[in-house]
């Protein structure tokens, strides 16, 4: 929901929401060649910024885009943009654009970067989804092969991710999982997936097209804590149609749990033991961690 007194940085500057606009000729527009970050804020903590504020450096560093900001820079900047707006929880979308260039590909006409920070309130999954547990479905659109953009990078780019999504959504599906080119999973459109299978997680790895997820991270984490072994291997559709349980991870969803995958039941059919324990670490550390705003 956007409020119409929202304040959004761009450049250096608080500008009212129904203000916050770019040119026409900036390249993040004109070919999607920018990158971005989705952040949380929970009760007054930026969470895992630093983690964030590192993926942004790495996508930058990867599609040669130089940030004249330092991390503390940008960091101040997002934590401002959060207090500017009274905000204490919602989401915080961190854009960097390649700038205003003239038409053609090449970005030597883009001569400076532009960084926007959007914070506002989050419309999350349903909370019946948490407890139920989400349906999902494999679809034709592939992930994007490494050699060609790599999937690690968090680019402007997401066209092949929204073609998945639009698939799912039209056979009535809320989420897709994909698999790469050579038919192993990737991920799902905006979360990395997990199986938990006799005893141990199992996730893609990052050369298999998932993006190297902060809340992947946190699971990675808490799993330690737990005395739970992760695994990162290559998994096809029939590893996940036997596993134990299987679950979600992303910024916006935190852990949520699939109990169906292409109209198969995972495990019983129900959200799992384990995808609930880990929901409930998950929460936990939220509340605890954080970069105070
Ligand atoms: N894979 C992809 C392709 C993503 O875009 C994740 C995995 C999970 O990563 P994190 O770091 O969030 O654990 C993402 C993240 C949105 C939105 O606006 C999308 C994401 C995160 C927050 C909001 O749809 N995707």
């Amino acid at each position: 929901m956007t409020t119409d007194i929202m304040k959004v940085y761009i450049d250096g500057q608080f500008v009212d929401s129904a203000d916050a606009k770019i040119s026409v000729f900036d390249h993040g527009l004109l070919y999607g060649d920018g990158i971005f970050e989705g952040i949380r804020l929970y009760d007054g903590c930026v969470f895992r910024l630093d983690e964030h504020l590192e993926r942004l450096e790495y996508s930058a560093k990867a599609v040669l885009l130089d940030m004249p900001w330092s991390r503390q820079e940008i960091s101040d900047a997002v934590c401002e943009t959060c207090r500017e707006n009274n905000l204490k929880n919602g989401y915080i979308r961190l854009i960097v654009t390649r700038g205003i260039g003239s038409l053609g590909l090449s970005p030597k006409s883009c001569k400076s970067p532009s960084i926007i920070i959007i914070a506002d309130v989050l419309s999350l999954y349903p909370k019946e989804y948490y407890e139920k547990g989400l349906d999902i479905i494999t679809v034709p659109t592939r992930r994007i092969n490494p050699a060609a953009l790599s999937p690690a990078v968090k680019s402007m780019n997401y066209l092949n991710n929204i073609m998945a999504k639009m698939e799912a959504d039209r056979l009535g599906y809320i989420e897709a999982l994909m698999l790469n080119d050579q038919g192993y999973v990737a991920e799902c459109t905006g979360d990395n997936v997990f199986i938990y299978h006799k005893g141990k997680l199992w996730t893609p790895p990052f050369h298999a097209g998932a993006l190297k997820g902060v809340t992947r991270g946190v699971v990675f984490d808490i799993a330690e804590s737990l005395g739970v072994p992760v695994e990162q291997e290559n998994l096809t559709r029939y590893d996940i149609w036997v596993a134990d349980e299987c679950f979600l991870t992303g910024t916006a969803a935190e852990v949520i749990p699939v109990v169906e995958v292409d109209g198969r039941k995972i495990g019983d059919g129900a959200p799992g033991k384990v995808t609930g324990d880990f929901l409930v670490e998950f929460r936990s550390r939220v509340a605890k961690e954080g970069t105070l705003l």
